[in-house]
């Protein structure tokens, strides 16, 4: 079955995507997830520059080959940009082989573990008030897992904080800002740290002991700040702490780790196994962050998870809107084969985007399920995706009282 040809689509429905369309010579296509927040148009010419060109007249039933082949042929190894691209051309190949045996992806991955996937979703507000709402209605929504962002007196903007909706259909507590020019925040870590235990016992006197609840810290402490929090959170009993401190010093975690048992998430900006490998085996995370998208595709994130089994390391895949639905599907099939399964994150995706990309997966009672369609589970409406053009689109920054540039 060769690969006779390969199409790099940029839509922005409720906002840019990148996605490959494999195409082979028996007429079945298949799609992956390349998209880049913020960057996105790095990785369109990183395809059809360079990756595209070597696809044509490849077997595409040979997706390991593939991926090595892509990987090792560059040279120039890991970074956004590349794997990003090559989770693409990964995720399509798989879509393509679970069409060509009649198969959903997870049935070529080992078959199903469990019934569904817990997921869960952002609750967010500016006060207390605005906070439990926003929790009571993911609960309407069927959401049994709850991540919780709030606001910090004193600052005005928030990591997580839902910005006003100008189309009124965008589910988005996603910062990504359109504009020519990343937004500027403000940021005060002692504030934060005062600030966010005062929050969780709120909620867990209002919601009781059992909801699981989640929360991010967007990279924004010191080693010895993330200690404190997670020491500090410890009563609230949390499903994970994420993203405690700046994700390239992974030394930091041994600091952290050595503080406090609140659980801790990490790897949503990592692109390989290899950034996992010390986290892993030193046990310094409880929770593997990588996105499909982001990672290299289906067939390294069932690498890594294979490798976590046996530290007990739990998947947590990422779940941003900036993960296509093509991207979601992808981590669906393995979250739903893998034992170490943990949570899913799921935001839901803009109404724009859900008629750009039709989708086979369910979310009922809080559990996601990929669908059992062939492949991936996810066709591209191209007539549909043609009405939305790339729009220039940065994530925002931070700046502390005095000026300097801070985390994110
Ligand atoms: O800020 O995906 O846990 N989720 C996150 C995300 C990231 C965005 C960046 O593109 O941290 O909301
Ligand atoms: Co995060």
């Amino acid at each position: 079955m060769e690969i006779v040809a390969a199409d790099v689509i940029v839509t922005s429905p409720n906002r840019n995507f990148v996605t490959l369309k494999i195409t082979t010579d028996d007429g079945l296509t298949g799609l992956g997830d390349a998209t880049l927040n913020g960057r996105e148009l790095a990785v369109v010419s990183y395809l059809r520059d360079h990756v595209v060109p070597l696809l044509i007249g490849r077997d595409a039933h040979r997706i390991e080959d593939t991926w090595q082949f892509l990987y090792r042929s560059a040279y120039w190894r890991r970074g956004p940009v590349t794997m990003a691209a090559i989770a693409a051309v990964d995720m399509a190949l798989w879509d393509i082989k679970g069409k060509a045996a009649g198969m959903p992806v997870y049935q070529l991955l080992g078959g199903a573990s469990r019934n569904g996937l817990m997921a869960y979703g952002h609750a967010s507000g500016k006060s207390l008030p605005e906070l439990f709402d926003s929790i009571r209605d993911h609960q309407e929504q069927g959401y049994r897992s709850i991540r919780v962002q709030t606001g910090v007196p004193g600052l005005t903007a928030i990591y997580g904080i839902a910005a006003q909706s100008t189309s009124g259909e965008r589910y988005d507590h996603e910062p990504a800002q359109r504009g020519g020019y990343p937004t500027e925040e403000d940021w005060d870590t002692r504030a934060y740290l005062r600030h966010v235990p005062t929050v969780f016992e709120a909620v867990r006197n209002e919601f009781g002991p059992e909801l699981p609840l989640l929360h991010d810290g967007h990279h924004r402490m010191t080693p010895i700040q993330a200690a404190t929090l997670g020491k500090s959170l410890e009563p609230y009993d949390l499903f994970w702490l994420e993203d405690c401190t700046p994700a390239e010093n992974q030394e930091a975690l041994r600091l952290v780790r050595q503080h406090t048992t609140t659980p801790l998430a990490i790897g949503e900006i990592f692109n390989t196994v290899w950034d996992f490998q010390s986290l892993i085996k030193e046990q310094l995370i409880d929770y593997v962050r990588a996105a499909s998208t982001h990672f290299g595709g289906i067939t390294p994130l069932r690498k890594v998870m294979d490798y976590a089994a046996q530290y007990q390391v739990k998947s947590g895949f990422h779940g941003p809107t900036d993960v296509s639905p093509v991207g979601l599907a992808a981590q669906m099939h393995v979250g739903l084969a893998i034992h170490n399964f943990g949570i899913q994150e799921y935001m839901k995706h803009g109404a724009h985007t859900n008629r750009v990309f039709q989708q086979s997966f369910t979310f009922e009672d809080g559990y996601l399920h990929p669908g059992d369609r062939p492949g991936l589970g996810v066709d591209l409406d191209v007539d549909e995706a043609g009405k939305y053009p790339y729009e220039v689109a940065y994530l925002p920054y931070n700046r502390l009282a005095d000026g300097t540039v801070h985390d994110w």
